[in-house]
């Protein structure tokens, strides 16, 4: 492929991972960002954000001037929007990032290039980037407009980069064909082709089916708390059968993609999402539910006790053995208790400092505790020694 130079527009979890594999496969790559600090980091070789193996790919790329951070675009042969697509109050999808990074691009943009959308994007987003270009003066029969949603997991984001099968859907046939060309010089999965709609609704669909099998294991849970049955040797025994297979219930469901993903589709379908909606729900309950669940047990123990229950917190990170806690219900969890005066011990093993309270060793936190509350299923908390005495709170399947 002759075209070298890439303009990837936003530096987060996303962006930056794919802007610097993209430099160490080669690439001349402009990354651009609107927050300088982050330019900053990135252009002395550093990365903002907390990723395995990312911070060797960024240095690698800085040092080989393959990758130059800026908060302005320029010139280029491929541009990538790898911007945040949150939702407005009322669950509305939000993509003013998006429309506001196609302006951004809009300037340097020439006839033969290609802009892909990566941002996860509410149907009929990547028409609506090819809308604008042409509303900036563009001649888009010239230039080529392709989605290709990310769908790399946190954690494993340098990995799947490259092994992941990608999907393409271009505005025209041609605009598919060329971003599927330039996919295939660095994807060492299958790169399929499909048009921008299918390709938009395809990645929406993924996160909904993993928030909809999410929430049929809380569902269970919470039903296996009423009918006294153990919910993880449950699932162990039903997922022998050799077409089920039931996922981990939990806390509830983070992290800015699943939680948020399907909504977008809700939005847009109304009444027809039926299922859709209703597993969003589920989850948003089960965390909810939880809380009641401590807090009963907080409450049962002062009476017993006559004193206030420690409650020991294991957890806040949106999931296991990372430090993320964007969307946290094991955050939310920990900050409604503290706010509703009961003795809270936070345990984040992946944090040394938080900002709004402490956080205590875990062996010192499960010492001291009255109740351990398990909200991530973190490795260290795998093989803890805790006292017969104490109550435990097990939202994850830690000690199961
Ligand atoms: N969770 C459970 N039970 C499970 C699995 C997960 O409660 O059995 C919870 C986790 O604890 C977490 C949340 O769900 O709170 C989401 O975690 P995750 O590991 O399922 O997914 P994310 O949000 O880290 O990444 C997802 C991935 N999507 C799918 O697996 C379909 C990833 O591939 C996407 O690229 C990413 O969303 C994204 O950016 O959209």
């Amino acid at each position: 492929m002759t075209k070298k130079k890439i303009c990837v527009i936003g530096l987060g979890y996303i962006g930056l991972p794919t802007a610097a594999l993209l430099a160490n496969k080669g690439f001349q790559v402009h990354g651009v960002d609107i927050i300088q600090s982050t330019v900053d980091t990135i252009n002395k070789g550093e990365i903002h954000i907390v990723e395995p193996e990312l911070d060797t790919f960024v240095q690698a790329a800085v040092k080989s001037e393959k990758l130059k951070a800026d908060t302005t675009p320029i010139e280029s042969d491929i541009f990538i929007i790898a911007v945040p697509t949150p939702f407005h109050d009322g669950f509305v999808p939000n993509i003013d990032y998006v429309l506001s990074a196609t302006k951004a691009i809009a300037p340097y943009i020439k006839e033969g290039n290609i802009i892909i959308l990566e941002s996860t994007s509410p149907i009929g987003t990547t028409h609506k980037v090819e809308n604008i270009l042409k509303e900036q003066g563009i001649d888009i029969s010239s230039i080529y407009v392709a989605h290709c949603p990310e769908r790399v997991l946190p954690g494993q984001i340098m990995r799947e980069l490259v092994e992941n099968d990608r999907i393409v859907g271009g505005t025209t046939d041609e605009a598919t064909k060329q971003t599927v060309e330039f996919y295939k010089t660095f994807v060492e999965g299958e790169v399929l082709s499909t048009d921008a709609k299918t390709a938009e609704m395809a990645k929406l669909t993924e996160n909904s089916f993993r928030d909809t099998n999410i929430a049929f294991a809380n569902e269970l849970s919470i039903l296996c708390d009423k009918f006294d049955i153990n919910v993880w040797e449950l699932i162990k025994l039903t997922n022998r059968h050799p077409r089920v297979n039931v996922l981990q219930p939990g806390a509830g469901v983070g992290g800015h993609c699943i939680a948020v993903d399907p909504w977008f589709i809700v939005h847009a379908g109304g009444e027809d999402a039926k299922i859709i909606r209703t597993a969003r729900e589920v989850n948003t309950y089960k965390t909810e539910w939880s809380i009641e669940k401590i807090k009963n047990s907080a409450l049962m123990f002062e009476k017993e006790h006559n004193r206030a229950a420690k409650v020991a917190c294991m957890g806040l990170a949106f999931k296991p053995n990372i430090d993320d806690l964007r969307e946290s219900p094991a955050l939310y969890i920990t900050r409604k208790l503290i706010s509703n005066n009961l003795q809270i011990l936070p345990v984040e093993p992946n944090i040394d400092h938080f900002s709004e309270f402490d956080i205590y060793d875990y062996q010192e936190a499960i010492n001291s505790a009255d109740i351990i509350v398990f909200l991530v299923n973190h490795n260290e908390f795998q093989s803890l020694d805790i006292d017969k005495n104490k109550k435990i709170i097990d939202f994850c399947g830690t000690i199961k």
